[in-house]
């Protein structure tokens, strides 16, 4: 008997829910502590099958949270429109309670844990009044591998659910490994959005539930997570960013890994010889798109690994292995189209949730960038009707798709192995419209290292905030590493040593360098397999190299640029090191590390000077 055969709330659905769920004792301890905090009508314990999900889907159509799209277009896909106060990750809100406020360092928020703790007692308590408390078993990484790891959501958002069960292998198999032992993370969310008020009153339901104050909470110590008040992505998906990465990077530095937000893809070359590479890009720069390149140059192919988030450790042979811990992708929709990654475009064919484009009138999605042709008549991502002459996108500029990995035409055939691929190089990469070349090749691990330190980037619409704005985002991790970055830093020059001769090569890449009318000079997308040419080619030990102050540039002809409609003066541009304004850059570096005071790496201020050297006397 299933959960769905019985009347809610009768003797038998008791006595079907008690046969779900786990026998583990310290997992039901938790769910009974949240339930009592949390005061919800009822439990239930997921297990991640076929027939949970097109139950949570149906009953979200017939509330009209989700809206079915036309079958004949778009199968078993759904569109759900949040909050408009609610479309990306709210790094304001986003805490981490650390044990000392130093080792959540100046780039974090900080608040004192046991404050916290008392404080999200008061706003979890009744916080899932009149709802469903679900408990979602998953595992970021294939079940039981040596690089993988357990967690438990609890939340009162059946969207939650359905997206938990696309982005992470979520299911019953879970409960098995913790019963046998395994440790897990214990991660709660909630929208915020009682049903029944403080006095008893019911509260009418609304289409998106959320609240204005929202906290985002990362106890590092004790490797859990609270977050409150929102339904979207990075927010609330807490697999992802919130354990994936805060708290992830915190396990990573304690036992010898790395948790890191890169793509993953690998490279066969027209010889048939593979590399693996590893790339990260800030929010909205670029990884998804890396990710599912198709390459514009003959012979080659790249497949598709991971699109957000890299787990790697060094594994028997020495070398770096890298898992996806991920099971899904939520990928940016706006600019994805036929064009410039016509692979998300055909992973997108059915099995999809779409958060916040725009409707057409025939049932299925649009969103700006999907078509050159732009609709006449759309419903825009606020349900308003919309014409190109609105005058404001139709889909959010956050919007996203969930989709499963399994589903991309080019996921690679070890997309999901056990013990990881090796990775044999890794790039860092920022949108930057001046000073950074299209590739720098890094001399060494530790200028490696420096290189993803020093990353600044465009802001974009991913997070709260000004979007254009540049910031200091290094490795692609300001929002997301969850402890001091200078230590972080740290553990990254110490991983450097215990990989020694085994360690990847390291490349800085920008495709986002603009000429002086404002447009990009690189074409980008697919013929950013150039570059993943160049860079496979130095990994080989071949592809010539010049030498400047900031790393080996491409030596002319040593790029491959056949069939490429490109000035030379945009070339120029593209690779041009202007002096003065990297010794500007090193000024503000130098600024940069100073809030970090002597916790930042001995090494990373020699790579400085030794930059700021070769720049005067260059
Ligand atoms: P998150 O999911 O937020 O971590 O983003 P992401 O890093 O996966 O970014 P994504 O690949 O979704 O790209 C974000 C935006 O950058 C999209 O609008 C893309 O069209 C655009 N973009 C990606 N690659 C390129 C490129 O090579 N050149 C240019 N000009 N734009 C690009
Ligand atoms: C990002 O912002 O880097 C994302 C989307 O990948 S979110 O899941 O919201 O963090
Ligand atoms: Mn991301």
């Amino acid at each position: 008997m299933t959960i769905s055969d019985v009347a809610p709330g009768t003797e038998a659905s008791n006595r079907a829910r008690s046969e779900r769920g786990t026998t583990d004792q310290a997992l039901r301890a938790w769910v009974d502590e949240i339930a009592g905090l949390t005061k919800p009508d009822e439990i239930v314990w997921c297990d991640g099958s076929k027939h949970e999900a097109d139950l949570l889907t149906k009953q979200l159509v017939a509330e009209g949270k989700l809206i079915k799209l036309n079958p004949e277009w778009r199968p078993n896909s759904y569109l759900a429109r949040t909050d408009p106060r609610d479309v990306a990750r709210v790094e304001d809100r986003t805490f981490i309670c650390s044990t000392y406020e130093e080792d959540a360092g100046p780039t974090n928020n900080w608040r004192d844990p046991r404050e916290m703790r008392e404080e999200l007692k008061h706003v979890f308590d009744g916080s899932m009044k009149g709802r469903t408390m679900y408990v979602v078993p998953f595992s970021m990484g294939p079940l039981g591998g040596p690089i993988s790891q357990l967690g438990v959501e609890i939340t009162d958002s059946p969207y939650v659910v359905l997206s938990m069960g696309i982005m992470t292998r979520m299911g019953d198999a879970v409960y098995r490994l913790i019963e046998a032992g395994e440790p897990w993370v214990r991660t709660l969310h909630s929208v915020g959005y009682p049903l029944v008020d403080g006095v008893g009153h019911r509260r009418a339901e609304v289409e998106w539930p959320s609240n204005d104050t929202k906290y985002i909470v990362q106890f590092p110590d004790s490797r859990e997570i609270w977050s409150y008040g929102s339904g979207y992505g990075g927010n609330a998906l807490l697999a992802k960013k919130c354990f994936a990465l805060r708290i992830a990077s915190v396990m990573a530095r304690d036992e010898g890994w790395l948790a890191e937000h890169m793509l993953l893809i690998k490279i066969t070359s027209p010889g048939g010889k593979s590399y693996h590479v590893a790339a990260a890009f800030p929010s909205a720069c670029g990884k998804t798109n890396l990710a599912m390149l198709r390459p514009t140059i003959p012979g080659w192919k790249v497949e598709t690994i991971g699109d957000d988030i890299a787990w790697m450790r060094p594994g028997a042979d020495g070398r770096l292995y890298a898992i996806n811990p991920e099971a899904g992708f939520f990928g940016v929709a706006p600019g994805t189209g036929e064009t410039t990654n016509p692979t998300a475009v055909q992973t997108l064919w059915g099995n999809t949730i779409f958060t916040n484009v725009a409707l057409r009138p025939d049932g299925d999605v649009w969103w700006e960038g999907l078509t050159d042709t732009v609709p006449p008549n759309l419903t825009d991502w606020e349900g308003k009707p919309w014409t190109p002459d609105s005058g404001r996108p139709a889909a959010h500029p956050n919007s996203r798709f969930t989709v499963a990995a399994a589903q991309c035409p080019q996921i690679s055939d070890d997309w999901d192995a056990h013990d990881g691929v090796p990775i044999d190089a890794i790039l860092f990469g920022g949108r930057r419209a001046t000073n950074v070349p299209l590739v720098a090749e890094a001399r060494s691990w530790k200028h490696g290292v420096f290189m993803g330190a020093t990353i600044s980037s465009e802001k974009t619409a991913a997070a709260e905030g000004t979007v254009g704005e540049l910031r200091r985002d290094p490795f692609a991790m300001l929002p997301f590493c969850g402890y001091n970055m200078a230590d972080y830093w740290g553990h990254w020059v110490k991983m450097g040593r215990v990989l020694g001769e085994n360690a990847p090569k390291i490349f800085q890449v920008n495709w986002f360098r603009k000429g002086a009318d404002g447009s990009f000079l690189w074409p980008g997308f697919g013929e950013n397999s150039r570059v993943l040419e160049w860079i496979v080619g130095r990994v080989e030990g071949g592809a010539d190299t010049v030498d400047t102050p900031i790393g080996l540039l491409p030596a002319a002809e040593s790029l491959d640029l056949d069939g490429l409609e490109i000035t030379d003066d945009a070339l120029t541009q593209l690779f041009d090191v202007d002096r003065d304004s990297w010794l500007a850059e090193c000024d503000l570096t130098e600024e940069y590390f100073a809030q970090f005071g002597d916790r930042v790496p001995a090494a990373l201020k020699a790579e400085l000077a030794s930059l700021r050297y070769h720049l005067q006397h260059s």
